[in-house]
């Protein structure tokens, strides 16, 4: 049986994601996380190990089993890393190396290369300001990559490292030109899921305003009405993590990849969230330093190559997501 590695495994990505890899079966699921395994998902594994990812020690446990595919969620998210730099940069690029490293080192004693999906981020994007930002339209994979955030930064390092742990790690030495691991990232616009609310990101005012109305609270939103992001379906996320896995390698030209649903300003979401939930009370609160870092991502992405390379295309849009999963998901969560 196949093993898959998930770290990251209670996040939001990862209570999806270890939802369908289950429900697909064959494998065997090694989960990993800094806090014990939620109740919901602990039947989903095979084994759950509990500690830090960028611990050597976790790692040598985990280079005991014959991983063939790694899901690298674990991470600080953009607003948590504003606030602990240092240690955004430990998990987010240390973590991250030792994982590559481990997975190289897996590859060669097996022989099966290993797949690391790593899930980078539209954070990568530095737009120099508002007037290009609203006037770009939707960039490229190539464009504009100038984080203002120690997360971007660390996820467009960690986005170059990944390729180069695969195509030419110790280019002068008896490693080079070993196939032992296969890294592709995905740029994850912000995620919404119905059934998990996110913490430390900073696109996290879209999911936190569709979940406060459904409780019936109020929400005061931390960017301006004007403000847009784009932002994706929970299980499209999913879908695309899977799919991008499941691609075959001679089939891809680029080991990075947008990818897109909708660019919704706040106000259209709220304006969602109003019909959905009548009378729900939003108001507008920016945060200067919240809003600065929203202002700096991209409006829109070009996910093209993902189209034509693997055949992405998101299952929802803004009014797929809301009628058909969002809210009737929801509303079930809260009605418990
Ligand atoms: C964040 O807000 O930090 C994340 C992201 C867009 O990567 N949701």
């Amino acid at each position: 049986m196949r093993i898959t590695l998930v770290t990251g495994a209670n996040g939001e990505i990862g209570h999806s994601l270890l939802e369908t890899l289950a429900s697909k079966g064959n494998r065997t699921i090694i989960a990993l996380d800094l806090a014990p395994l939620a109740d919901d998902l602990k039947s989903l594994v095979s084994v759950f190990l509990q500690g830090d990812v960028s611990d050597p020690v976790m790692v040598a446990e985990i280079e005991k089993y014959d991983v063939v595919e790694i899901y690298h969620l674990a991470a600080l998210l953009s607003t948590s890393s504003e606030k602990n730099p240092a240690l955004a940069h430990h998990v987010n690029v240390n973590g991250t190396m030792g994982l590559l490293l481990m997975a190289r080192r897996i590859g060669t004693r097996t022989g099966v290369p290993v797949t690391f999906l790593f899930p980078s981020t539209i954070a990568v994007y530095g737009m120099p300001s508002l007037d290009v930002k609203n006037s770009s339209g939707a960039v490229t994979e190539f464009e504009y990559l100038q984080p203002s955030t120690m997360y971007g930064i660390n996820k467009v390092y960690c986005e170059q490292l990944g390729g180069y742990m695969s195509d030419r790690f110790g280019q002068l030495s008896d490693e080079a030109g070993k196939k032992v691991l296969d890294f592709r990232a995905l740029r994850f616009p912000g995620l919404i899921s119905a059934t998990t609310v996110p913490t430390g990101g900073t696109s996290d005012y879209a999911p936190e305003m569709i979940h406060a109305a459904a409780q019936g609270k109020p929400y005061a939103c931390f960017v301006r009405p004007d403000a847009r992001i784009p932002f994706m379906a929970m299980p499209d996320g999913v879908k695309a993590l899977l799919d991008l896995a499941a691609a075959p390698a001679d089939r891809l030209t680029q080991r990075v990849y947008n990818i897109g649903a909708f660019s919704p300003s706040a106000e259209e979401i709220a304006s969602k969230v109003q019909d959905a939930f009548p009378g729900a009370e939003i108001t507008y609160a920016p945060h200067p330093k919240r809003q600065a870092i929203i202002d700096s991502w991209c409006a829109d992405v070009d996910d093209s190559a993902a189209r034509r390379d693997w055949g992405w295309s998101p299952d929802y849009d803004m009014q797929r997501a809301f009628e058909e999963y969002l809210i009737p998901t929801i509303s079930g969560v809260y009605a418990l």
